[in-house]
């Protein structure tokens, strides 16, 4: 069985992070070890007065522990990392358990609709712009795009902005940048790719839906990485992606109003397996 291990915090309430990777990897018949970063009651995201307790001092115990019985891993997927030391830490972690063949996905969470998200700024990016330089893929949205390239943020591209702007992100040092939640029109939305290895683009597009639901960044993350360490090929892994994220979007529809926390990935969260067995 492949193995993916997950670096990213646990808020308790609110459906992200981990307690979103963890169903959706295991889902794909993937095996999911979790690096636990932070504990947070709910995510930062619409709730106020959220506990959060810092676990940054426990990784580098948790990875010699690892290294000790000679845990091996087929892919590395971080998402939500707390501060710049964090970022600095899991840095030292690709150092020691990157191989030959794994694969390094790095999702640069830091906002959304051209906001950082409560405790981010330019500093962290810079940091988080360094971890992006060892990563294999990277998973930005328009918003982290342009703190990672210190460019205005903007919802008016075109398919050559597009282009253009991954390839500067594989600049970075990625040799695979995906930009999530791309829309050159008002019907139509997906994620887009470019490999610097083999000098390809490749997109997937499904409809637009127009409600944005809090999550869906993290489940279009764990679904790639899963289709990352199954060694799908790169246009499957997106496509998968993009199915499933959409498929999660419109099973939260109908009970949006009290669900505006998170998508309902539970409710689809069985398609994963024909997504995965499909030829
Ligand atoms: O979904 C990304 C995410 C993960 N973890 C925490 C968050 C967010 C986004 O708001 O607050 C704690």
């Amino acid at each position: 069985m492949k193995r993916i291990v997950t670096i990213q915090d646990v808020s308790c309430f609110g459906k992200c992070s981990l307690t979103v990777a963890l169903p959706i990897i295991s889902a794909m018949g993937v095996e999911a070890a979790v690096m636990p970063t932070a504990v947070l009651s709910t995510h930062t995201g619409g709730f106020t007065g959220y506990t959060f307790r810092d676990l940054t001092d426990d990784i580098p115990d948790i990875a010699a522990h690892w290294k000790k019985i000679d845990l091996k891993f087929d892919c590395i997927y971080t998402g939500y990392l707390g501060s710049k030391r964090q970022v600095k830490i899991v840095s030292d972690f690709f150092d020691e358990f990157k191989t030959s063949s794994n694969k390094i996905v790095v999702d640069p969470v830091m906002g959304d609709a051209g906001k950082y998200y409560p405790g981010f700024d330019d500093s962290f990016a810079s940091e988080m712009r360094k971890l992006c330089s060892k990563a294999d893929i990277i998973v930005p949205n328009m918003t982290e795009v342009s703190f990672l390239l210190g460019i205005p943020y903007t919802e008016k591209y075109d398919e050559q902005f597009i282009k253009d702007t991954l390839k500067k992100l594989t600049g970075l040092g990625c040799k695979t940048a995906v930009i999530t939640g791309v829309r050159y029109d008002t019907t139509h939305q997906g994620a887009v790719a470019y490999d610097s290895i083999s000098d390809t683009y490749y997109s997937s597009f499904s409809k637009h839906i127009n409600q944005s639901v809090h999550g869906t960044g993290d489940i279009f993350s764990s679904v790639l990485s899963g289709a990352v360490a199954l060694d799908f090929d790169f246009q499957k892994v997106l496509d998968t992606a993009v199915s499933f994220t959409v498929d999660c979007i419109e099973a939260t529809l109908p009970i949006y109003e009290t669900h505006k926390y998170g998508a309902a990935f539970e409710l689809c969260i069985g398609k994963l397996n024909s997504y995965v067995n499909e030829k």
